[in-house]
Parts: structure tokens; sequence; C-alpha cells
């Protein structure tokens, strides 16, 4: 299987920031450095040099060189990069290349909003829905849900949130880390000096059917899940009272297309797990904090959630998720909860300032110790970087040199995806090996752009900046795919990701995945059958393929477009760079 990836000059395929660094990626088999030329839409040669030698890339075996045109500044359409007789996909300058993107990768999360008609008027006539899983025939569910035999003997009203992916379950350790990742994109705002007010996640500048509540936009997106979240709490008075299901899904799992509102199958509810009521003692004790100007009365509702949620999971410390529970929905098993117990000590301190909290997040082991991975500085099973980075941007009490310490933990951690990036032919914060092209690597290329945007934010260093638009670049084109992961952004770019929803691919009358849908990336591990057959012996970074079929490469999923939204919002706070 040979894809076509198109002109061997990789770009990103939407345009560079007119202050910003510009990198492009040739694939080629001379040695010696190029000549390159950079075009105007009109054909003009606008500047011109040479590029960088830099021989085999491990993640994809391709002989590469390097083209740094960042000098040039002028905005301008349709530019193109000519090196080595190839033409690239032509691309923009512009200072307001990511503003919309802010906004599409968030309408992704109403677009998966489960118990609620979709407005077609909001995103489009073609992803208008009605309802799903309100127990309307043939649903049934999510507003009186059994557990699974055994489990538990009443029923809950679970509905809302949003469905994780491409399917339709709701698990909330996923949902709790893409919440977390909404909160805190909008919490940035208030913190960070380029976040310049914020103005794009505020009121009416989303596509949200409550805008224009006074409430912003993306307070209101994140509410529709954390509803969802306190629903999975067991109620007062039964066993395990306080703890979190740990999800909701289908007893068996479905074939693809399939609407929500025409799901038959069983819905139940999982045994509550340490893990999942972590995550909501952790976005609740945000939602109180962030909450607490618009609406008090949710606020508090969130604050005891919180409260309790972290109670019962101390009395309960060691209740795992298996990984062997993963018919009819995934398992997002853990069976290492120090992190989610670090993480929501952090968020409990940072909004009720009560020593308790503190003390247990002093306490932890992870308080201390380097908690970014190299590969992925955090995800939905290792949360301890959340708390990390709150800590080091949301104003808390912490003497002086323990905050300094903490934050230097986080630009030590950016130093690393800098040298990451710096030694990869295509320019990403991750490491080139196999094992760390992984099940939604895309979203781990993000995260770890979190971390650098955080170090931006934290130092006013460029170069932490210029690593996450750095970032950008390879997930709109600059890759060995030459593939943007973005639907809808760049020339080509990712539209049959595995969804039951928009399975255009499988039926003609429904529509793609709408524009902002992050793809999880090339995976190594080829886990399903159509990509282990297709792509059998790929270089971690050719491991992607842009069929339904291929859950372990080409799924969308809440948790990697939250990291999306994080980086989008970012980087259009920049503008010029
Ligand atoms: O994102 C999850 C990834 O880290 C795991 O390796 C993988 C297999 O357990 O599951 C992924 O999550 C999927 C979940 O289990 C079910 N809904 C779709 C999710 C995205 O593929």
């Amino acid at each position: 299987y040979e894809p076509d990836t198109g002109p061997r000059v990789r770009v990103n395929q939407v345009g560079y920031l007119p202050g910003g660094p510009k990198n492009a990626t040739v694939v080629t088999t001379a040695t010696d450095p190029l000549d390159w030329q950079l075009t105007s839409a009109a054909g003009a040669v606008v500047a011109s040099g040479r590029s960088t030698p830099r021989g085999v890339d491990a993640a994809s075996d391709q002989n590469v060189q390097t083209v740094d045109f960042s000098a040039f500044r002028t905005p301008g359409t349709g530019y193109r990069l000519v090196v080595d007789g190839e033409t690239s996909h032509p691309f923009d300058i512009s200072g307001t290349l990511y503003d919309r993107l802010r906004a599409d990768s968030l309408q992704f999360f109403y677009a998966q909003r489960s118990g609620t008609p979709i407005d077609g008027d909001l995103i489009g006539a073609a992803y208008a829905r009605p309802a799903g899983h309100l127990g309307v025939a043939p649903n049934q569910g999510d507003t009186d849900v059994p557990c699974q035999p055994g489990v538990c003997d009443y029923r809950l009203d679970v509905r809302g949130g949003w469905y994780d992916a491409g399917d339709h379950g709701k698990y909330v350790v996923n949902g709790g880390i893409a919440t977390y990742q909404l909160l805190n994109a909008f919490e940035r705002t208030k913190t960070a000096e380029s976040a310049a007010g914020g103005d794009g996640l505020g009121d009416s500048t989303l596509r949200v059917p409550e805008r224009g509540n006074k409430v912003p936009d993306v307070l209101d997106e994140a509410r529709w899940e954390l509803e969802f979240l306190l629903r999975m709490q067991v109620p007062a008075g039964k066993p395990l009272a306080g703890m979190v299901h740990h999800k909701i899904h289908d007893r068996a799992w479905t074939g693809l297309p399939l609407a929500p509102q025409d799901d038959p199958q069983p819905r139940e509810l999982h045994p509550p797990s340490t893990a999942a009521t972590l995550n909501l003692a952790a976005v609740a004790a945000q939602c109180a904090r962030l909450f607490a100007p618009y609406d008090a009365a949710f606020a508090a509702r969130c604050g005891s959630a919180a409260k309790t949620a972290y109670a019962a999971a101390k009395a309960h410390p060691a209740i795992y998720a298996s990984a062997a529970d993963g018919t009819g929905g995934g398992a997002y098993e853990d069976d290492k909860v120090a992190d989610e117990f670090y993480w929501a000590a952090v968020e409990l301190w940072l909004t009720t300032g009560e020593k308790a909290y503190l003390t247990d997040l002093t306490a932890s082991p992870l308080h201390t110790a380097d908690v970014f991975d190299p590969a992925g500085a955090f995800g939905w099973q290792s949360v301890a970087g959340l708390g990390r980075l709150d800590l080091a941007t949301v104003p808390n009490g912490l003497p002086a040199a323990e905050k300094t310490r903490i934050r230097a933990s986080v630009t030590a951690a950016a130093d690393r995806y800098l040298a990451a990036l710096r030694a990869q032919a295509y320019g990403l914060p991750l490491p080139g090996d196999a094992a760390s092209y992984v099940w939604g690597s895309n979203s781990n290329v993000v995260n770890n752009a979190v971390v650098l945007g955080t170090a931006f934010d934290l130092t006013r260093d460029a170069k932490y900046r210029d690593g996450a638009v750095q970032t950008a670049d390879y997930l709109l084109g600059r890759n060995a795919l030459n593939m943007s992961y973005v639907t809808g952004w760049g020339e080509q770019n990712s539209h049959h990701q595995h969804s039951r929803i928009f399975a255009h691919q499988l039926n003609p009358d429904l529509p793609n995945p709408p524009a902002g849908s992050l793809a999880g990336g090339p995976n190594a591990g080829l886990q399903d059958p159509y990509a282990a057959n297709l792509l059998a012996g790929c270089k971690p970074q050719l491991c992607y393929v842009d069929d339904i079929n291929s859950y372990s490469t080409n799924e969308v999923a809440i948790n990697w477009n939250s990291a999306l939204a994080w980086l989008a919002s970012f980087l259009a706070d920049q503008g010029d760079a």
C-alpha cells in the first residue's frame, strides 16, 4: 500500500503567523543543501534561500531537508514553497489564521451532545438531528439507566453529556479530562497576559444554543458535560454513596453508521471507580470556582459534589476500572490513581483554600516528581500534569519558593519538548520512536504543545510560543503523510474519521465530521483490523489512514478535540506572533 502523499514539500497547509516561525520539510534523495523559493499567488519569487539536510527521519524513514523562511513576514494568501522541482500546497501568512479554528474545534462538542436536538441553524443543516438517548424508542436510555447485573439496585437519570468519540458511550474519566481542558482554556483567559481578555471564548462567540445568556460560551459547553458528570455520582443512602460510576454505554457494540436516536441497545451503568470519582472531584472543583461569578447556585452544587466525591474516593481508594470491561464500550481502565488523587487535591485546594487539601497535595509523592512524560504530557490515564499546570498558573497561596519550583518544573518539561521538536525534521514535540506513536498520538502531540503554551504564558519567552506554533504546522500538513489531521482545514485533510454519526463514507446522505474535528493520528500499534491489514510494517508516522474503518488511527474523540481547542485558543491569542 502506497498512500498518495502529494507534493514532497510539506508545509502547514493553512499557513503561518506573520511574526512566527515558518518551517517546511522536503522529502528528497539529495543530501546537499537545495535552493528554495517562496512564490506569491501571482507566481513571483518573494524569498529564497538554501535548505538544511537532515538525513533520514527515524519516524518516517524518509530522507529529508528542512526549510526555514521565518524571515519573510508579509501577510498574503496563495503562497507556495518550491524546492527540488516540487511545489507545496498553497498557504496563507496571516495573523488571524487560528481565530476560526478556536470556534471550529469547540463546535465539535456541540455536535457530540447527547440528550438534546442538534440545531442545524447553528452548525449547518447536515448536522441537525433529533435528541439521542432520552428513552424514546428505539433508544433505551439514558433517563432511567440500570446498572450492569449485580452492580447496583437503583437506576439513574444520566442523560446529557457528550458522546465520547465515534461510539455512543459516555465515560467519566475521558469526560473529565476533556472538561478540564475546556475549563482551563477559559481560566487561561483570566491568568495569561497573551490571552488578551479571551474574547474568542466569551458570550456569543461560539456556536452554542446558550449564546447570549451572559455566560461565556465555552462555559456553557463545558456545563453540558458537567451536568452529566454530576448525574453519574452514586446518590446518598446507596452503597458507595458519593463515588462516581465509571461509565455508561451500550450492552453490546453497535455497527456503523448509527444515529444516536436510532441506537436500540440496552444502556448500562458500570461500577463506580476511584478514578472516575476523582475526575468528578477535580472538574467539579474547577466548576465551582469558574462558575461562581455567573451562576452561584450551580457553582455551589459543583463545590459540594466535588467535596463529597473526594471524601468518597479517600474512603474507597482502590476501586479500579478493569481492562476486561470493554464489551459495548471502551474500558478506560486505570489501576494507578495517585495522579487522580493529586489532581483532585490541587483543584479542591485552589477552589476552597482549605488546608486539608493542601496537606494532601503536598504529601503526594507526585508533588515533587517530574510528571510530564516525553511522549505525552498527560492523558485520560495520567492526570498529574493537569494539577501541576493549574498550580503553576491559577493564583494561589503557595510560598514563593514553592511556586518557583512548580513553575520551573513546567518550563523544564517544555524545554524537553522543544529539544524533541528540534530533533524532529517534521518539527513536532514528540520523540521519533515507534513507542511514542500510540492510539490518539495527535492528542499527545497537542498536549505537549499545551505545556509549551503554558510555559510561554509563564515566562513570555518566545521560544515556547514558537514551539506551540510549530506543533500546529505538524497537525496541519507538515508531516510524513502531507496530511492535515483537522477536518476542513488544509488542502488534504482527514474527513473520514471513525464515527457512527458523521459516517459520510458509508452513507453519502450523512455528513463528514464537522470542520475542526481532530483525527487520532498515527498509531504504530495498528490496533484495528483494517489498519493492521493495510499498513503492516509501516514506519510510525505513516501508520495512519483516513478511512472510517480504522478506529485506532482515525477516530474523533472529545479528549483529543479538547486538546486542539486549548491550542487553537492559545494560537488565536498570539495574533501576528
Ligand atoms: O483514547 C483511548 C486510547 O488511549 C486507548 O488506547 C484505546 C483502547 O483502550 O481507547 C481509546 O479510547 C476509545 C474508547 O475506548 C472508546 N471510545 C472511543 C475512544 C477513542 O478511540
